[in-house]
Order: C-alpha cells, then structure tokens, then sequence
C-alpha cells in the first residue's frame, strides 16, 4: 500500500511530512496528488470493505467459519496447514483458499490432504499484488464448496505488512512467524502482530541453533498486542501442531461430532 496507512479506527491518511521526527528520503514528488491519491485509496478501500461484507454473508449463511493466516515469505504456512489438514480432516470439512502471486506450488502441496482447495494466483488478473483482498478471495471462493464445509483456512501471500491491511471477511486473522526472523519484529512491523488474535510461533525446533530470545520477542509483542494468543509449534516435528488445532476446530464450531461424508 506504499504510503498510504488505514488506521485501526478506519481513518486513511497519506504518510505526508508532519509529526514525523525523522522524515526519510525525498517525498516532495507526492505534494501535488497527495489528495487525489488519497481519495482513490479510500475509493479502493470502501470497495474492498463491501465486497468483504459480502463474503461475510456467504459464510454466514452457508454456516462456515473462516481463518485467515498470514506471514513473511517461508514462515511456514503451507507446511502448517499440511500438518493441520492430516489432523483434521476426520473432524471439519475443510476448504483452503490459496493465495500466492504465482505458482500452484502450495496449492499442490495441500492437494489430497482431504480439503477442497481454491488458488487464486495475484498474477492471473489481480496485478500481481503482495496480498489478498476481498475480491480476490471472492474469486476463490467461487471455486469452494461452501455449503459443503466447516472452516476455510484462506493462506495469504507471503508479506509481513499488506495482507494484514485487508479485512476479506475472515473471523479470525491469524499469523505465523518463524522464529528466524529475529525479536524485533514486532516493533518493525507492528501492523500485521497487532492485527493477529493468534500469533503461532513457528520452527522452535531451530531454537537450540539461534541466538535467539524468546522472551524478548514475546516482549516485543506483547508492546504491540497484550490480547494476542500465543502458540509455539514446529511444523517440521508437529510440536504444538494440537493446540493449533484446538483452536481452529474452535472457530470452526465443531464440539466434537463427526463431519457428513465428504470427498474432496
Ligand atoms: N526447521 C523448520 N523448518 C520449517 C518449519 N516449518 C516450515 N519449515 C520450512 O520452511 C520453509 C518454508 O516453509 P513453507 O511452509 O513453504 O512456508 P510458507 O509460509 O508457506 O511460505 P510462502 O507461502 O512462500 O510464504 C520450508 O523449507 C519448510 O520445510 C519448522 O517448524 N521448522
Ligand atoms: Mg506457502
């Protein structure tokens, strides 16, 4: 979304000059469109927004819930929802919506797990963007039997700012981050930490080969979100893999009784 922010209360502005300590770079191109381009990015918003009020609805009445994971590139998403899809697929009817800006590399991935599987590629009509918004995801949705299903796990692109930026009409927006990418993170990138009412902390298996500290990270986060609930997993070993998906039959709203059959 370049420089432009939307703020928790809903308002948008231009990162222009002022209230900024330091300023970086030379933003004097900006001044003469800075409105319009404002005024176009909220134009892109309020549609996003609607269009993610209309997927709401479709979960809504074909009773499916929907959780939306995001991370930085090779955090572990797909190898996370490979785990997860073996773990549930006796439990929940499962819908995955794929989000890459190209490839089916992660899309093949999770084929035959026992979920129905949507990719919706960036690149194939929607410019190649970092993230997915709401009409992507409405794309992709035409291709999942809704009224067949549970829970749509949607995996974003991998980007640690912009998918955050977009409600798609998701229940819960959830994170995975690996813990390779060092403490600070949260500070850094607050937007997409904030956002998450899960933040799974992901390849602690490496934990014993960095040098890196686990409490400062929680710390860090902690600072940026207090409410955000942690699980620590290892999608290489299944460490904590359980919880996770405790947690996701949760949402999923399936208090333990066996899903129809299905075949996906
Ligand atoms: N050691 C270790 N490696 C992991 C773990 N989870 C994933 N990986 C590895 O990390 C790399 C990236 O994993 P992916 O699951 O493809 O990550 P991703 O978030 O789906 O990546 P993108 O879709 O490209 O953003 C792969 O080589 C995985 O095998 C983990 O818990 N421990
Ligand atoms: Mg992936």
């Amino acid at each position: 979304m370049g420089r432009f922010h939307r703020h928790s209360d809903g308002t948008v502005h231009d990162h222009g000059h002022h209230g900024h300590a330091r300023d970086v770079g030379d933003h004097s191109g900006y001044t003469d469109t800075g409105i319009s381009r404002v005024a176009v990015l909220e134009d892109i918003l309020s549609e996003n927004d609607r269009v993610a009020d209309v997927n709401r609805r479709d979960f809504a009445t074909a009773g499916v819930r929907t959780v939306n994971v995001m991370s930085a590139p090779g955090a572990g998403k797909t190898t996370l929802l490979k785990r997860t899809l073996a773990a549930l697929q006796d439990k929940l009817r499962i819908g995955v919506l794929e989000g890459d800006i190209a490839t089916s590399l992660d899309a093949d991935e999770l084929d035959g797990l026992g979920a129905a599987v949507s990719l919706v590629n960036t690149s194939a009509g929607f410019g190649g963007e970092c993230h997915l918004d709401a009409v992507m995801v409405r794309s992709g949705l035409s291709r999942l039997p809704l009224n067949d299903l549970d829970l749509v796990i949607i995996e974003n692109v991998g980007n640690l700012v912009c998918p955050a930026e977009f409600d798609v009409g998701e229940h819960a927006k959830t994170m995975v981050y690996a813990v390779t990418e060092g403490e600070e993170k949260p500070l850094k990138y607050p937007v997409m930490f904030r956002a998450a009412e899960v933040v799974v902390v992901n390849k602690i298996d490496l934990l014993p080969h960095l040098d890196f500290e686990l409490d400062r990270f929680l710390d860090n986060l902690a600072g940026v979100n207090p409410t955000a609930r942690v699980i620590r997993t290892s999608a290489r070993t299944g460490e904590g893999v359980d919880e996770w998906c405790e947690w996701l039959a949760g949402i999923g709203g399936i208090g333990g009784a066996p899903p129809p059959p299905h075949s996906f």
